[in-house]
């Protein structure tokens, strides 16, 4: 099996939008976390996308081409793609399709190390899967991943439909019996009265390095990888004043995250508004900073964390020219925010921890609302 450094072409509408190039240079990144190599681009300049194909027929034919030209294995769309779309190419073009949501979750597959991740993983395959199972043709015995296929067929598809409903359900009863166990570790963590801060932001802006800094604890996992972090962390954390608390850190947060996973992963999601604070962990390296922050802030409303009061982290300043920071700092503060500029890895965390201990004195003293 061609497992390592699959070749990809990736097709995409260009709807003469800015975000096009930052979305696609985005599923580039991500499919390097993959072993996926992207030889070409397939761009196609319409306005809305063919309902049969994505692309139109022109271009499928070059796709084709193309395809056998440079050895392609894979066709990847940034655009996520309806069952029949992705059917309808696969066939024609002869290579298996991926789209933007299905690359997200196979990163998910690779990096999901605890039971709980892999269930929610699985679930949300299923559940992304389920729909698709019409479109695929062909494709079936490639995708099947481990549920045995010869070939299509009415029969066939209603056994693996059956089958996939029925993991679902088992999976769902396995996820209620965890969710009820950490809802019980919730529920003794918040009458412990320490309180709570939350580590919350972009995949790779460096949650997971600020956790093991301020804990202290080695074996918090770090990696210039992204969703490295897929379960929740939470360590005891001592500041300089004195003043203890808890620091959470869980999953980071993307672009279109796939709702497949979004409700999968909602309970670890979650997790993260059960916090007397929130600290967002931007990186200040990130080249479309403040549409990032846009996209944490919407996340953070769809779970339900947008009330919590928080600050603004510009991290990784240790990269950046102190010209920058200051305009970043700015932009951000005039967007309504409060912000501290850090360096996560190196930096001094002083001013930080000052105002964790000013926030949360005064969140005490005011009494703990809604929790
Ligand atoms: N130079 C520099 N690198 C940093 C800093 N903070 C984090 N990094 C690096 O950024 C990468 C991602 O850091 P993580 O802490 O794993 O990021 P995360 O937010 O937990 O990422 P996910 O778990 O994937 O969502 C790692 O290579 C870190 O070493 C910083 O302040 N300065
Ligand atoms: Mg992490």
């Amino acid at each position: 099996m061609k497992k390592d450094c699959r070749r990809s072409i990736v097709v995409s509408i260009d709807r003469g939008d800015d975000s096009d190039e930052r979305l696609l240079s985005e599923l580039e990144l991500l499919l390097q976390n993959l072993k996926v190599e992207v030889v070409d681009r397939v761009i196609q300049r319409r306005r809305s996308p063919d309902p049969a194909t994505l692309i139109g027929r022109g271009k499928v034919s070059l796709l084709k081409d193309l395809c056998e030209a440079q050895e392609i294995d894979l066709i990847v769309s940034d655009i996520p793609l309806s069952p029949r779309q992705r059917g309808t190419l696969g066939s024609l073009v002869g290579r298996e399709v991926w789209d933007r949501p299905l690359v997200i979750m196979k990163i998910f597959e690779e990096r999901a190390r605890t039971s709980e991740a892999k269930l929610q993983v699985e679930l949300a395959r299923c559940r992304y899967e389920l729909p698709h199972l019409r479109g695929l043709g062909h494709q079936m015995s490639r995708l099947g991943g481990g549920i045995g296929t010869r070939g299509p067929g009415e029969t066939e598809f209603e056994i693996h439909r059956r089958k996939l409903e029925r993991r679902i359900r088992d999976i769902d009863r396995k996820l209620s019996l965890v969710e009820r166990r950490r809802s019980e570790l919730r529920k003794r963590r918040l009458s412990s009265g320490v309180p709570v801060v939350s580590l919350v932001g972009y995949t790779n802006s460096g949650k997971s390095t600020l956790l093991r800094r301020m804990s202290k604890d080695r074996d918090i996992h770090v990696a210039d990888a992204l969703f490295a972090t897929l379960d929740t962390a939470v360590r005891s954390v001592s500041l300089s004043s004195g003043d203890v608390l808890l620091l959470v850190d869980t999953v980071g947060f993307i672009r279109d995250l796939p709702p497949s996973l979004v409700s999968a992963f909602r309970t670890t999601l979650e997790e993260t508004i059960f916090a007397d604070f929130l600290a967002v962990v931007l990186d200040g390296t990130d080249p479309d900073l403040m549409e990032t922050l846009d996209v944490v802030r919407s996340t953070l409303v769809d779970i339900g964390g947008a009330d919590i009061p928080r600050v603004i982290l510009l991290n990784k300043i240790d990269l950046m020219d102190k010209g920058t920071v200051k305009f970043l700092e700015s932009r951000i503060r005039g967007d309504g925010e409060r912000v501290l500029a850090i360096s996560g890895e190196n930096g001094p965390l002083d001013e930080f921890e000052a105002f964790l201990t000013q926030e949360l004195r005064l969140r005490i003293s005011e009494g703990r609302k809604g929790r």
